[in-house]
C-alpha cells in the first residue's frame, strides 16, 4: 500500500506533463509581454561542438542574461532550423543562433541582433588551413588552396543545390561547371599531377563546409589528386592537421568563432589566409519580432 501511493505522484505529474504538452500550442509572441517567460529564457542553438555555442554562452554572460536565467540549448543545425520553420509558421518567438553564409537567412525572414560589445565579433572570414609540409610535398595542391577564394554569394549557389536535395559532390561539379571562369583563377598555370597522389581533407558537416570542402575536393580531383574528404568534429578536425594525418581544411571561421582552436593548435599548421570574406555569426530573431533588435532587448 505505502509502495503504491509513492508511485501515485509520478504517475499524476507524467500524466498531466503529457496531457498539456498534447493541449498547449505555444502562443504567438507577444510584443507586449517580456519575451523570456514566452521561451522559456531558451537560445535554440546547434551542436555542441561549433564556435557559434562557445560563443553564445559568453554572449549571454556579457549581457547579463544567465544570471537572468537564460540558456543555450543544444541540437543540431537540422533541428534548429525545423524548430525556426516551425515557429515561424505560427508566428511565435524564437531566438537562435543564425550565421551567415547559410540558406537560413534565404529561406526564412529573421535578422541579426545587433552585438554591441561585439561578443561575435564584427565580420568573420573562413580561412583555409594546411598541414605544415604540404607546400613541399604537392605544391600543386598547397597553390591551389592557397588561391581558393569565392563569393558567399557564389558558396549559396552550392548550399542552396544541397538544400534542396541534391548530392553534395554532384553539387560542386555542376557549380564547377557552370562557373569556369572563377574555377580558373584558382587553376592557371597548374600541372596536373601524376601518380594520383592522394590527399585528404576533413570538414565539420556544416552546410556551408560541405559546399566548400566538396568543390575544392572536385577541383583537385580535375588536377589529378586522389582526394577523400572526412567529417567530424571540430576539435578533431583541427588535430587532424596538426598532427599531419590530414592535408587541409576549408573551415576555419576567423577570428572569433574558431578562436579556442587557432590558438590551441598554433604553431602546427598553415593558415592560408581566407577563401572567403564577409562572413557573420550572432543571434537570430524572426522579423516579426520588431521590438527585438539588439541582444540587449532580450533582458
Ligand atoms: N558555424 C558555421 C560554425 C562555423 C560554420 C557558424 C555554425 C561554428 O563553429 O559555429
Amino acid at each position: 500500500m505505502r509502495q503504491k501511493r509513492h508511485l501515485l505522484l509520478p504517475v499524476i505529474l507524467t500524466l498531466i506533463i503529457l496531457l498539456s504538452g498534447c493541449s498547449t500550442k505555444v502562443p504567438k509572441y507577444q510584443a507586449k509581454k517580456a519575451l523570456g517567460p514566452q521561451i522559456n529564457y531558451t537560445v535554440t542553438g546547434i551542436d555542441a561542438g561549433a564556435g557559434i555555442m562557445a560563443s553564445t554562452q559568453k554572449a549571454l554572460s556579457a549581457y547579463g542574461l544567465t544570471k537572468a536565467n537564460w540558456q543555450l540549448q543544444t541540437s543540431s543545425t537540422a533541428a534548429m532550423t525545423s524548430t525556426l520553420d516551425k515557429a515561424i509558421r505560427h508566428q511565435q518567438p524564437i531566438v537562435i543562433t543564425g550565421w551567415q553564409p547559410h540558406w537560413m537567412f534565404s529561406k526564412y525572414p529573421i535578422k541579426f541582433l545587433k552585438d554591441p560589445k561585439h561578443v561575435y565579433g564584427k565580420s568573420e572570414s573562413i580561412h583555409t588551413i594546411v598541414r605544415q609540409g604540404l607546400k613541399n610535398d604537392q605544391p600543386v595542391a598547397y597553390t591551389l588552396l592557397d588561391r581558393f577564394y569565392w563569393t558567399p554569394a557564389e558558396m549559396s549557389q552550392v548550399m542552396l543545390k544541397v538544400n534542396n536535395g541534391q548530392d553534395p559532390r554532384k553539387a560542386a561539379q555542376e557549380w564547377i561547371k557552370a562557373n569556369p571562369k572563377t574555377v580558373q583563377k584558382w587553376t592557371k598555370g597548374l600541372k596536373k599531377v601524376s601518380g594520383k597522389p592522394t590527399l585528404k581533407l576533413t570538414y565539420v558537416a556544416w552546410d556551408s563546409e560541405i559546399a566548400s570542402t566538396n568543390v575544392v575536393a572536385e577541383v583537385l580531383r580535375g588536377l589529378g589528386y586522389q582526394v577523400t574528404i572526412q567529417a567530424m568534429e571540430m576539435q578533431p578536425m583541427w588535430a587532424s592537421i596538426a598532427t599531419n594525418a590530414a592535408d587541409a581544411q576549408v573551415s576555419a571561421w576567423l577570428p572569433t568563432t574558431s578562436a579556442k582552436f587557432y590558438s590551441d593548435y598554433q604553431g602546427q599548421f598553415v593558415d592560408l589566409g581566407a577563401n572567403l570574406k564577409g562572413a557573420r555569426v550572432g543571434l537570430a530573431v524572426p522579423n516579426y519580432m520588431k521590438n527585438i533588435n539588439s541582444i540587449e532587448d532580450l533582458k
